[in-house]
C-alpha cells in the first residue's frame, strides 16, 4: 500500500518589498523560506520539465532556466519581440512549450511556442472566442490539460477561464472561478490531473495569494495552504499535496511575524490543523 503523502508544497512568485523578485517557498511542514531570483526582471510564470525549472520573464521578454536553490536566472538566446509574455506550459507528449503574449498594446493575446534550446518565440495564434468572436483579453494563466490535450487560460481582466485547443484554434469559455476577493488568477497550473491557482488580491493595504484548487465543472474553489501576506502571485509550482485531509489556513497573523517579517525563516512557525473533506 502506497504511503499517504501529507505535506503540501509549491512555489510562488514573486514576493513584494523584502521579498520583490525572491522565489516564496511554502512546505506544511517547514513553512516559509525565499531564495533572490538572481537575474529578474517580472517572473510572471515558471514551469517544471523533467528536472529542469523554466521561467518566463515579461519585463526582459526572454525564457530562462532557473536554478530554485540559489536563484541564479540563465536567459536563454536574445530577447524575444513579445511585450507581454505572462504565462507558461507544457505539453509533454510533444515537447512543446507554449506561452501567450497579452501586449496590452494590442487588441488580444496571442499564442506562442518556445524553443527550449535557443529560446526563440514563434507565433501561434490570436485567441479569439468563437462564438462571439472576440479577443481574449490579458491572459496571464496557462497549463496543459494531459486529459483532454486542451490548455486552459485564464484572462485577468474577465475573470474566466477558456480553454484552447492549440490543433484547431477552438477558444472557449470553460467556468469562472471564485472571485470573492475581488481578487485575480495570474497563473495555472495541472497537478495529478487537477487544476490550481495563486490568487492574488489586496487586503489591509497588502497583496495576498492564496492557492486553490478549481473545479472545472463549477468554478467552485479550495483553499491550500495558508494565505500569504506580501506576494504578487504571477507563478506556480506545485510540488506536492496530501493525498487526503487538506490543510486548514490557520490565521496569518499567527505566523506572519515570523515567517515574512523576521527574514522568511524555515521555522516551524505554521501550525496546522486538519479536517477531513
Ligand atoms: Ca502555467
Ligand atoms: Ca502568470
Amino acid at each position: 500500500m502506497a504511503r499517504a503523502i501529507t505535506v503540501l508544497d509549491f512555489w510562488v512568485a514573486d514576493g513584494n518589498g523584502t521579498t520583490e523578485n525572491h522565489l516564496i517557498k511554502y512546505n506544511s511542514d517547514r513553512g516559509i523560506t525565499s531564495v533572490q531570483l538572481i537575474g529578474s526582471g517580472w517572473p510572471s510564470d515558471l514551469i517544471r520539465i523533467g528536472t529542469d525549472i523554466y521561467g518566463i520573464d515579461t519585463a526582459f521578454k526572454q525564457l530562462y532556466t532557473l536554478n530554485p536553490d540559489t536563484g541564479q536566472t540563465t536567459y536563454l538566446g536574445s530577447p524575444t519581440v513579445y511585450g507581454g509574455l505572462g504565462a507558461l506550459a507544457y505539453d509533454a507528449a510533444n515537447d512543446i512549450l507554449y506561452s501567450v503574449d497579452w501586449d496590452p498594446g494590442s487588441v488580444g493575446s496571442d499564442l506562442i511556442t518556445f524553443d527550449r534550446t535557443t529560446g526563440a518565440a514563434t507565433f501561434e495564434q490570436t485567441l479569439i472566442i468563437s462564438p462571439p468572436f472576440n479577443h481574449l483579453r490579458h491572459v496571464r494563466g496557462l497549463a496543459y490539460n494531459t486529459a483532454d490535450n486542451l490548455l486552459y487560460a485564464s484572462s485577468v481582466t474577465v475573470g474566466n477561464i477558456y480553454s484552447v485547443d492549440p490543433v484547431t484554434g477552438d477558444v472557449n469559455y470553460v467556468t469562472t472561478p471564485t472571485n470573492d476577493l475581488a481578487g485575480i488568477y495570474d497563473e495555472l497550473t495541472f497537478f495529478n490531473g487537477d487544476l490550481y491557482a495563486p490568487y492574488s488580491y489586496f487586503q489591509s493595504g497588502s497583496q495576498w495569494v492564496q492557492i486553490r484548487l478549481i473545479d472545472l465543472a463549477t468554478g467552485l474553489t479550495t483553499d491550500y495552504g495558508p494565505p500569504i501576506q506580501d506576494v504578487s502571485a504571477h507563478s506556480l509550482i506545485v510540488n506536492s499535496v496530501p493525498s487526503g485531509p487538506i490543510l486548514i489556513p490557520v490565521p496569518a497573523t499567527a505566523w506572519l511575524g515570523v515567517a515574512l517579517l523576521g527574514g522568511l525563516s524555515a521555522a516551524g512557525v505554521v501550525r496546522k490543523r486538519r479536517q477531513a473533506v
